[in-house]
């Protein structure tokens, strides 16, 4: 197991200095690898990446995680692993993200110790009151809210849930300090209606990895978020 390369405290000053979140998808990045695709984001100033692949084999995952924590080190990003804690802790990865369906998010804690970040994705204000506790305990970081739009990123997608619950995001935020990044076919053309409710973050997923120029992109994607943020 490799030493994680940022503290915890340092890996969430990478989110919250990050209003782009970039999530890996090499099934949708036009023929280029995630190599390439992290790299490409991390030249534009990305500084929180999540590595998620749901078709890989985990082995090849192992290889490309050793590369892409390598990459991320170079850049000073944190590096969040999706889904799969043991392949966090073996590369040493700066964090983990879990779903609803995933593995409890308290397990999770005590299996990656205190020194990793750990995010929860959530859907509905159910799912949003359990992370407040969760927050509260210490056991979480940051949460998802999503998917906003319909995405066809995702298999099985929960319900789209509009902006209504970004705003409700933004409310707890603001009451309990619980960071939220929003999630689900956010692009370019509509990531400033999402800060406009209050997100002052996006995760942006095939509007990245799909896009030509992906310094250009994120260049463009935060302009739109820094225009209709909310003073
Ligand atoms: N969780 C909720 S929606 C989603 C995930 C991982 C996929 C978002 O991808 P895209 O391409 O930005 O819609
Ligand atoms: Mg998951």
């Amino acid at each position: 197991m490799e030493k994680n390369v940022l503290s915890r405290r340092e890996a969430i000053a990478r989110f919250e200095e990050s209003p782009v979140y970039v999530i890996t998808d090499e099934g949708q990045s036009a023929g280029r690898g995630n190599l390439m695709v992290v790299r490409a984001a991390l030249e534009a100033g990305a500084k929180f990446v999540q590595y998620r692949e749901k078709k890989k084999a985990l082995r090849a995952m192992y290889e490309e995680g050793l590369l892409l924590r390598k990459l991320t080190e170079e850049y000073g990003a944190a590096l969040i692993v999706d889904d799969y804690v043991d392949l966090a802790l073996i590369i040493g990865a700066d964090g983990v993200h879990v779903g609803q369906d995933d593995l409890p998010a308290e397990e999770v804690r005590k299996l990656v110790g205190e020194d990793m970040v750990i995010g929860l994705s959530t859907h509905n204000p159910e799912d949003l009151a359990g992370a407040v506790e969760l927050y509260k305990k210490g056991v979480i970081d940051y949460i998802g809210a999503g998917p906003v739009y319909p995405t066809q990123t995702k298999e099985k997608p929960a319900p789209v849930t509009g902006l209504d619950y970004i705003e409700l995001a933004a409310d707890t935020h603001a009451e309990t300090g619980l960071p939220f990044v929003a999630i689900g076919g956010i692009k370019e053309h509509n990531i400033g209606a999402v800060a406009a409710v209050g997100a002052e973050h996006c995760a942006v997923v095939s509007d990245i990895t799909m896009a030509e120029d992906i310094g250009a992109k994120i260049a463009a994607l935060t302009a739109a978020m820094k225009k209709f943020a909310l003073l």
